[in-house]
């Protein structure tokens, strides 16, 4: 699967006028990529914060997290690219950010934040080629120049490599999920974090009770019939893959809080 080199994002930076960064609003911080924002602050490209799957998460959180990020200098806004909210405020920020006419966008972030779906959101049509789980027929290889408009162009790019904080994110965005070797770890951490957030994700997700995240994917084998034949066990490998394809699916019903405001680029 290919990812976004450092060297592609240093040679896109010196082409665009401002940077989108698109973090997942379920959990910005983990999909947020600190060298991305450095070298672009080092080359002098403003920065603009784009929280989307915005419709994944309360309203009153996705303004705490814009917040969050208004108070650490970035402009900052939230958007659902998949349900259009928001397109407008970002088009005016992509204006305000950049001081040329007609601007030049490029689009980051790590993958499956939806970085292909914002550009065929603004542009109005399905041009940009999109995938729901990273590796996947349609997930972006390369970048490339879409016209929105006679004043607006936009990069799309492929995904960053994952977080350098080795959250769990990093793993399941960096290869398609079939060859992730050890779902069933993965999907144990994911269900970790989950529950932090929320401790009811699973029964609303799956109707299945339980704290312990092998009990959780032990009830998600057996409703859905994924037993070994020989002895009747629950298939914890497949429950922990479809789990991970959920979650990347927006499927679980969880979101993350911002940490006290950062005051340190003021
Ligand atoms: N709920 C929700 N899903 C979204 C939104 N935007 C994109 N998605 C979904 O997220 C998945 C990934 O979208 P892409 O646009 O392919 O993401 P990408 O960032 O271009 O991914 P790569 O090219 O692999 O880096 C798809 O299933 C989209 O439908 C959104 O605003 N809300
Ligand atoms: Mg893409």
């Amino acid at each position: 699967m290919k990812l976004a080199s450092w060297r592609l994002v240093r040679e896109l930076l010196g082409m665009a006028d401002v940077a989108l960064e698109l973090l997942d609003s379920r959990d910005p911080l983990a999909t947020r990529s600190a060298r991305l924002e450095s070298l672009a602050g080092r080359r002098g490209v403003p920065v603009i914060i784009v929280l989307n799957k915005a419709d994944l998460i309360p309203r009153s959180v996705a303004e705490s997290w814009k917040r969050y990020f208004l108070s650490e200098g970035y402009r900052a806004l939230y958007i659902s690219a998949r349900e259009r909210l928001g397109t407008r405020l970002l088009r005016r920020a992509i204006r305000e950010g950049s001081k040329k006419c007609p601007t030049v966008a490029a689009v980051f972030g790590v993958p499956k934040v939806g970085k292909s779906t914002l550009i065929n959101t603004l542009k109005g049509r399905h041009s940009a080629a999109t995938s729901p789980y990273p590796g996947t027929p349609g997930y972006t290889r390369r970048s490339q120049l879409f016209r929105i408009g006679s004043k607006l162009y936009l990069i799309d790019t492929p995904g960053l490599v994952p977080p350098e904080g080795g959250d769990v994110e990093s793993v399941i965005r960096s290869k398609p999920v079939d060859s992730i070797r050890n779902p069933v770890d993965v999907a144990i951490k994911l269900i970790n974090k989950v529950l932090r957030h929320n401790p009811t994700a699973f029964l609303q997700a799956y109707g299945v009770e339980g704290t312990e995240p092998e009990a959780v994917l032990r009830g998600l084998a057996l409703k859905r019939g994924w037993v070994y034949r020989k002895d009747g066990e629950p298939n914890l490998f497949e429950a922990s893959k479809a789990l991970i394809r959920d979650y990347l699916d927006g499927k679980i019903t969880y979101y993350t809080t911002p940490p006290q405001p950062s005051r340190s680029r003021r």
